[in-house]
């Protein structure tokens, strides 16, 4: 594992925030791959994914969360359970929020949290860790001296250990927050081999690529109705052999999926499979199906089937 100095720092840092703030794309800025799916769409990520965070001198072991939201349906439910999970017992938790679009400083000057984002606040602030807020997205803010009075209106609402704004698509600020970062870790060695970049296997990520390919060309709606399983892989001679089942909530998103003349899950299967072969390096043979598993997000007994179960849930 190699020798680590005598202050060399470690601990769990949470990152949470309201569905499409940017968790997942500055997770993997922060570890430097493109470990978590980031999309457009919110509600993207379903499930904690740890991404570890190596350096000389420390070690964050990063917990990426689904967004915190008003849930109403199982899957729903599951999402924002795992986000206050993830969100317990760790050395520190990263409140991400959008940098508002003000245009003018008057607008700027009144500006407030909305009542959404305070909710998300008050769930996280009952689980007692500190909290530093990460304003995300800053390059799109047209003027820089906007931040000051909405990072002051922030503070009005919380005690924030520290407010950094940041850009994870340009890496602006990234710096300052892993400063602020390590200096609040305690001293203490490595948890995880300097190799390992997440807690999830192979599998996992390669269904959650298939899932991104689902983001990408099934329009708005369909991809929430989608689960994915990896239900086999073989490694061949220079190549992986994988088969993956896209499970969908009616007969008829079946259809959609499949497309005219099977047109749309052949897309869907040379996307992933090229998205497949570049986490590995290997070159992917991709074989999907799809199955109906009838109103499975709204059916709670059938979340574990689809994988969407929590290990320490029924510790
Ligand atoms: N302009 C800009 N866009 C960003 C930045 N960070 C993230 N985004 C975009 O915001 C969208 C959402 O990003 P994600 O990382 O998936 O957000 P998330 O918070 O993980 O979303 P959920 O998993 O759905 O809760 C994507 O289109 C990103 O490309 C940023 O620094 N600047
Ligand atoms: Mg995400």
């Amino acid at each position: 594992m190699g020798e680590t100095p005598a202050t060399h720092r470690s601990g769990f840092v949470a990152i949470v925030g309201r569905p499409n703030v940017g968790k997942s794309t500055l997770l993997n800025a922060l570890v430097g791959e493109p470990l978590a799916v980031a999309t457009a769409h919110p509600q993207t990520t379903r499930e904690r994914l740890l991404g570890i965070w190596t350096a000389p001198d420390f070690q964050v072991v990063l917990v990426d969360t689904p967004g915190i939201h008003r849930a109403r349906s199982a899957l729903n439910r599951f999402m924002v359970d795992q986000a206050l999970r993830g969100a317990r017992d760790v050395d520190l938790v990263l409140l991400l929020a959008e940098a508002p679009a003000v245009r003018d400083d008057e607008q700027a000057a009144t500006w407030e949290p909305g009542p959404v984002a305070l909710e998300g606040l008050s769930a996280i602030a009952e689980l007692g860790r500190p909290i530093v807020l990460v304003l995300t997205k800053i390059d799109r803010v047209g003027d820089r001296r906007h931040l000051l009075p909405v990072i002051s209106a922030w503070t009005r609402m919380h005690p924030f250990e520290a407010v950094v704004p940041t850009s994870a698509v340009q890496g602006e600020g990234l710096d300052e927050l892993r400063a602020e970062v390590v200096r609040r870790l305690p001293e203490g060695p490595r948890y995880y081999d300097p190799e390992q970049l997440t807690d999830r296997h192979l599998r996992w990520h390669a269904a959650e690529l298939v899932r991104a390919e689902l983001f990408e060309h099934l329009g708005q709606e369909l991809p929430y109705s989608c689960a994915v399983r990896v239900t086999g892989w073989r490694e061949h001679e220079d190549r992986d052999h994988v088969r993956a089942t896209i499970y969908v909530e009616r007969d008829s998103q079946k259809g959609m999926v499949i497309g005219k003349g099977g047109a749309m899950i052949k897309r869907l299967s040379m996307g992933a499979r090229e998205r497949i072969a570049q986490l590995t390096g290997r070159p992917c043979d991709l074989r999907l199906s799809v199955e109906v598993a009838r109103n499975w997000t709204r059916d709670p007994d059938m979340l574990p089937r689809l994988g969407y179960e929590d290990p320490e849930a029924s510790r």
